[in-house]
């Protein structure tokens, strides 16, 4: 009971909250039967009706279709050209997960903190939550994130859909490593997921105490299932696979593990026949949301829309073509610009008809250009990998204003 008001007032309060509960529902059913009567006249104007009532959960319009697509059982992607701003609703972020979503309950998950530390600790959600709590935006990006096989019937979602953006909230993983005391050799720690892929990578001891997370919440609520429920590791601008969901373990060594991810796996073939190992951080990239396919536009004033992004700091230009790259114009960056987080920019373009080719090149705080694929092959060679393709990318616009994935890159 709250003692600043009088009950006498909290009584009529709550009367006055029933009378207006049961003035609703009256004339909604009168309404209800004046729009069956009145049919279509009475649907065309809201003014005429009481709304529905309000919902433990909300809903989004049922004509918005927002949907991630599921790639066989093993991903889903971010519909990133039905999307606005920077901020990707839960329900909506990508999935990746090597061996299916696992049901864990809070109640029976652990988090071990061992190997070269002064004492081993193990932490509870509760535990978690009770030490001082760290919030920050940050994309997440599946280091395999092009998909080019659509032709030139490819959507943002189906190109690069393995990137979305949350605010995170959980614990300074410094704050743990502290209190379990790290000895002087420790320099990598081995992070283990508690999913039946049991997901292990090597990380540093430098990027742990420089700005890694235990995250237990994203974007105001708990962790989805699908984001590794009830904890993962946050490692801002780190590729996806590094992020260790449903994480379990910490061992603390003076070296790397070697594990399946970082040998067999997640490795970049150079041309030299060598390959790269430990690449984690995500170079600077960016695509054109709108206009894109299958989108089909009319002559006059559009804006075109996109979202830059790079593992290494902030966004500090993008340069958008409508002419494939012969001409460039700097785009407006909506601010405010945070490091290693999805960036959104615009520029207005009159389209007067005939072909145009729209391309955007990113460009990060280390200077760092996105570049293109020729280039990219130069270093990496024809035969590279999926991972750490980053090219610039194009969307066709033809001559009757349906929009194509640039399929030559
Ligand atoms: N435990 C565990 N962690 C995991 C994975 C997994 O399969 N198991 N998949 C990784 C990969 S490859 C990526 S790209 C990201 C995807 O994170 P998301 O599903 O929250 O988008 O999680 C990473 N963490
Ligand atoms: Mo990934």
């Amino acid at each position: 009971m709250n003692k600043n008001i009088p009950r006498r007032v909290i009584i009529k309060g709550l009367a006055g909250v029933g009378g207006a509960l049961a003035a609703y529902s009256t004339s909604a059913q009168t309404a209800g039967m004046a729009a069956t009567q009145s049919g279509a006249a009475a649907m065309q104007d809201p003014s005429k009706i009481p709304g529905g009532p309000p919902t433990a959960i909300g809903q989004r319009a049922t004509e918005v279709g927002l949907h991630r697509e599921t790639f066989a059982d093993v991903a889903s992607v971010t519909p990133l050209q039905d999307l606005h701003g920077t901020l990707t609703p839960a329900d909506l972020h990508f999935e990746r997960h090597h061996a299916g979503v696992p049901a864990i309950s809070a109640q029976h998950h652990e988090l071990l903190i061992h190997g070269m530390v002064d004492k081993s600790l193990k932490f509870s959600l509760q535990d978690l939550q009770r030490y001082p709590a760290s919030t920050r935006l940050c994309f997440i990006e599946c280091s395999g994130n092009l998909f080019t096989f659509g032709g030139e019937r490819t959507s943002p979602q189906m190109l690069c859909g393995l990137t979305s953006q949350s605010e995170w909230t959980g614990v300074p993983l410094r704050s743990l490593l502290n209190e379990a005391g790290l000895q002087p050799k420790a320099s990598w720690l081995l992070a283990e997921g508690g999913d039946a892929a049991l997901m292990t990578r090597s990380i540093t001891v430098a990027k742990a105490l420089d700005d890694a997370m235990v995250v237990y919440a994203q974007n105001g609520e708990p962790l989805r299932p699908e984001q590794g429920y009830p904890i993962r590791l946050l490692l801002p601008g780190w590729e996806g696979n590094t992020n260790v969901k449903w994480l379990r373990r910490l061992e603390l060594s003076d070296q790397p593990f070697m594990t399946r991810e970082e040998t067999a796996k997640y490795t970049d073939p150079l041309k030299n026949g060598t390959a790269r190992q430990f690449s984690v951080v995500m170079d600077a990239r960016s695509i054109i949301t709108s206009p894109s396919y299958p989108a089909r536009i009319e002559h006059g004033w559009h804006e075109i829309r996109g979202l830059a992004w790079s593992g290494r700091g902030r966004i500090v230009r993008v340069d958008v073509s409508t002419d494939g790259g012969k001409h460039w114009q700097v785009a407006d960056l909506h601010g405010p610009v945070l490091p290693k987080a999805h960036t959104r920019f615009t520029l207005s373009w009159r389209w007067t008809g005939g072909g145009a080719e729209l391309l955007s090149r990113a460009v990060d705080e280390t200077g760092y250009v996105q570049p293109s694929l020729q280039q990219l092959v130069a270093v990496r060679g024809q035969a590279s990998t999926p991972y750490h393709m980053n090219p610039i990318v194009g969307w066709l616009v033809q001559g009757d204003g349906q929009v194509l994935f640039k399929a030559e890159m």
